[in-house]
């Protein structure tokens, strides 16, 4: 395979942005070599500047749900630009995002557009703590929203990628306000809320947690954060930028059945553009400002081509009766292709799933928090990424991101794909 201009573009890249990268993972230090750099997309394929194509699970880590360059989406977007690209005024399409969000997600009264995930998820424990006048939040270990002071401790994505420790440059006394406790741990949380009654403003969760891998929330697990929040009059703060419509219309709320005070949305509501949101129940939300005195602003907050872009998406996405049970069947069926590879090369390996999103762990069982996700042989990890990439298809460069599957994809495309995983597996086995 040659990767020539790849090499290239990234010794120039090197030489003026760190890492030759605008977002770390993307550096391939984790599983080695130079990163693919791509040249276009289309549907469920990418091709890099060397004219290699893969078959993509990356989907721009999470915000393409109907695949590369859909039409539709294309389309919304150039009709956008064509109106000008930004006003710093509303525009009617920010209404009709909205609308479309707050009828599709449970509790979501009002919504917020921001220009990425981790403003939402920022935006929305200030929230929190204004509405409960307190001051401390409680995440997991592995979890990841985004890179705002305070939410990096003990986070996932890259910052588990690279095996860093907490972020230098955030003072400690930001990050004194962050409680840590193993993901799936009911009775952490418990003892968290009984060593801090009263001062926890808000729980925030992955519900499905996919920074660290894909870990599922254990039966309950959910339901039991609600009633110790409830219990102690904290919010409970659901960040669903990436599960967030990917999963069902109104995300894991919806798929568990488990009701979140304020919601963090971001990557399929742009549509690949940049985007995020959080939002809540009315007289939540209506502490912003201008109505109330929390304060966030934007330039470019629900900028006209982010919206056209989401709503071309949403509409898309919803438009298509059966587009959640596709995508979980093709979710199924690439994580039995997987387990057989895994299962015929003597790997030990195992698939976590939900609906399209998926992580093949190298391990012998899907892990349950982070301590166990990390326990993953990431040596393997690397040397299966490589194979791949050889054999076309391209995955996220870390044991610790999630796998996109999208509309897409094809059973073929899926087929492809486990056939190239047996021989990468076979290959893992005889190294
Ligand atoms: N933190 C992002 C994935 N969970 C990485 C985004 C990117 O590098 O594009």
């Amino acid at each position: 395979m040659n990767v020539e201009r790849s090499r290239a573009v990234m010794e120039r890249s090197r030489r003026v942005l760190p890492g030759g990268v605008n977002s770390p993972v993307r550096a391939y230090r984790a599983v080695g070599g130079d990163p693919v750099v791509i040249a276009s997309g289309r549907g469920a394929r990418v091709v890099d500047v060397d004219g290699n194509e893969y078959v993509d699970y990356v989907g721009a880590f999470g915000p393409l749900i109907l695949g590369h360059a859909h039409p539709a989406v294309v389309a919304a977007v150039q009709a956008a630009v064509a109106r000008g690209t930004a006003f710093g005024a509303p525009t009617e399409a920010e209404a009709a995002l909205a609308e479309r969000l707050t009828g599709a997600v449970p509790g979501l009264e009002l919504v917020r557009f921001v220009n990425s995930g981790t403003e939402a998820t920022m935006t929305a424990l200030r929230l929190a703590r204004a509405a409960t006048g307190r001051d401390l939040v409680l995440k997991f270990a592995g979890g990841y929203h985004g890179h705002a002071d305070g939410l990096l401790a003990a986070a996932g994505s890259g910052v588990a990628t690279l095996g860093l420790p907490d972020s230098p440059g955030v003072p400690a006394a930001f990050a004194a306000h962050t409680i840590v406790v193993p993901y799936n741990d009911l009775a952490a949380v418990a003892a968290a809320f009984a060593a801090h009654a009263g001062a926890i403003a808000a729980v925030i969760v992955e519900p499905v947690a996919a920074n660290m891998g894909v870990v599922l929330p254990a039966t309950g697990f959910l339901a039991g954060l609600r009633a110790l929040c409830d219990a102690d009059g904290a919010l409970l703060v659901f960040d669903e930028v990436i599960t967030g419509v990917r999963l069902a219309r109104g995300g894991a709320q919806q798929l568990f059945g488990v009701r979140a005070d304020l919601v963090a949305l971001g990557k399929v509501i742009g549509g690949g553009l940049p985007v995020g949101a959080y939002g809540g129940a009315r007289a939540l939300m209506e502490l912003m400002a201008p109505v109330g005195a929390v304060y966030q602003a934007g330039t470019l907050s629900g900028n006209p081509l982010a919206m056209a872009a989401g709503i071309a998406t949403v509409d898309a996405l919803w438009g298509e009766p059966d587009a959640y049970a596709q995508l979980d069947a093709l979710g199924a069926r690439l994580e039995r292709g997987l387990v057989e590879g895994a299962t015929r090369a003597g790997v030990a390996a195992a698939v976590a799933r939900c609906g399209s999103l998926l992580t093949l762990f190298f391990r012998a069982t899907t892990p349950v928090d982070y301590v166990q996700a990390a326990a993953s042989d990431t040596a393997a990890f690397a040397r299966f990424h490589r194979a791949m990439r050889e054999r076309g298809v391209l995955l996220p460069p870390s044991q610790f991101e999630a796998w996109f599957v999208s509309l897409a994809h094809t059973e073929a495309d899926i087929d492809r794909t486990a056939a190239a995983a047996a021989e990468a597996l076979r290959e893992v086995a005889a190294t």
